[in-house]
């Protein structure tokens, strides 16, 4: 691992600083990452899932792949990573380790690319006042596991519970291989769980509100906003292969800003000034403390 002083002096310095997450970020909650090692692609094929012409085609095969990983993100923790990035985010914290925050971007920029809401649940266990400030930072540009968004009506519905209107793909969960969900039976919108009545609780077809691989991320207007500006951009537990997130560190480097990199591996794809090879869930607690 780098030394820590040089970051941390950065850190003193920085006026607009942004965090991007990936899936090694809760890896140690036991939430499998895509990539690499034991990652969900090399189960499963992302072309079939994770595309909006796969729901169309059989959104009962998607269901049944959503549906567990739904219920594995609610068993899940926090781990000690979320809670430093989460810390990191106060007031108290940054007036102590990021003293030079420009007032117009007062607090840092933590933009996960994970659908699994660990980034907000840990904020639980925050005073209300701490966890308003640090709900503040969090962007999900990739959406989120516990939401669903009407494929007729774009209800968003965020919960965290069980998929709603779930017994078909509970009692499917059983089954060794996916089996063919009537689609009047899968998530409704205005269904069981469900609490839309907008448009006098359509029915429409539920999907889960997170982005596929040709769908435009969420936020991206006030993320190459504060891009823009950024001088520390910390890269924590992600591959970088994904565009858009996988250019922001070049976005920042053109205009003259610094990369951290927290990784369990290097990654020579990213021109990076500092670099905390490691289990972030031990470096970031101590780079940011
Ligand atoms: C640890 C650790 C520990 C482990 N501590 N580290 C060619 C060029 C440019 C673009 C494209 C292209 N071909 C296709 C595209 C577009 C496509 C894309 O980028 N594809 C690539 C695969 C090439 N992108 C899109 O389609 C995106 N949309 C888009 O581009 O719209 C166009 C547009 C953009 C901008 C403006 C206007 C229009 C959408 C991408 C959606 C991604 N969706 C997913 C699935 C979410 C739902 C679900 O979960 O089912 O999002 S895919 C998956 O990858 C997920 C992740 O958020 C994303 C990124 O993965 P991440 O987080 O980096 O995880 P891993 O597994 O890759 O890496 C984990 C890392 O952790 C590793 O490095 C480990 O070493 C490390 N690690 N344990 C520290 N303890
Ligand atoms: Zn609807």
């Amino acid at each position: 691992m780098d030394d820590i002083s040089p970051f941390q002096q950065a850190l003193v310095s920085s006026k607009n600083v942004i965090i991007l997450a990936g899936a090694g970020l809760s890896a140690a909650s036991g939430i499998p990452t895509y990539r690499g090692l034991g990652g969900l692609w090399l189960n499963f094929d992302e072309t079939k899932l994770a595309k909006p012409e796969a729901f169309k085609k059989d959104p009962s095969q998607v269901w049944q792949f959503y549906h567990p990983r739904r219920q594995g993100c609610l068993d899940a923790q926090p781990n000690a990573a979320h809670r430093a990035l989460a810390t990191f985010c106060l007031p108290e914290t940054l007036s102590r380790v990021a003293p030079s925050l420009d007032p117009k971007w007062p607090a840092p920029l933590l933009i996960t690319q994970n659908m699994d809401a660990l980034s907000s649940r840990v904020l639980s266990s925050f005073s209300p006042a701490d966890k308003e400030a640090a709900e503040k930072c969090i962007v999900e540009m990739h959406g989120c596991i516990f939401e669903t968004r009407c494929t007729s009506c774009a209800h968003v519905q965020r919960a965290y519970a069980p998929t709603p209107s779930s017994d078909a793909l509970s009692a499917a969960a059983a089954a060794v291989a996916p089996i063919n969900i009537p689609v009047e039976q899968l998530p409704r919108c205005g269904g069981p769980g469900c609490t839309s009545n907008r448009y006098g609780r359509c029915g429409g077809l539920l999907r889960p509100n997170v982005v596929w691989f040709g769908e435009v991320p969420m936020h991206l207007g006030d993320i190459a906003m504060r891009m823009n500006w950024c001088d520390l951009l910390l890269l924590v537990g992600t591959s970088t292969t994904v565009h858009p997130a996988a250019g922001f560190a070049k976005t920042v480097k053109q205009r003259g800003g610094k990369v951290a990199v927290f990784n369990l591996e290097r990654n020579d794809t990213v021109d990076a000034d500092f670099t905390f090879v490691g289990n972030c869930e031990e470096t970031l607690p101590l780079a940011l403390g």
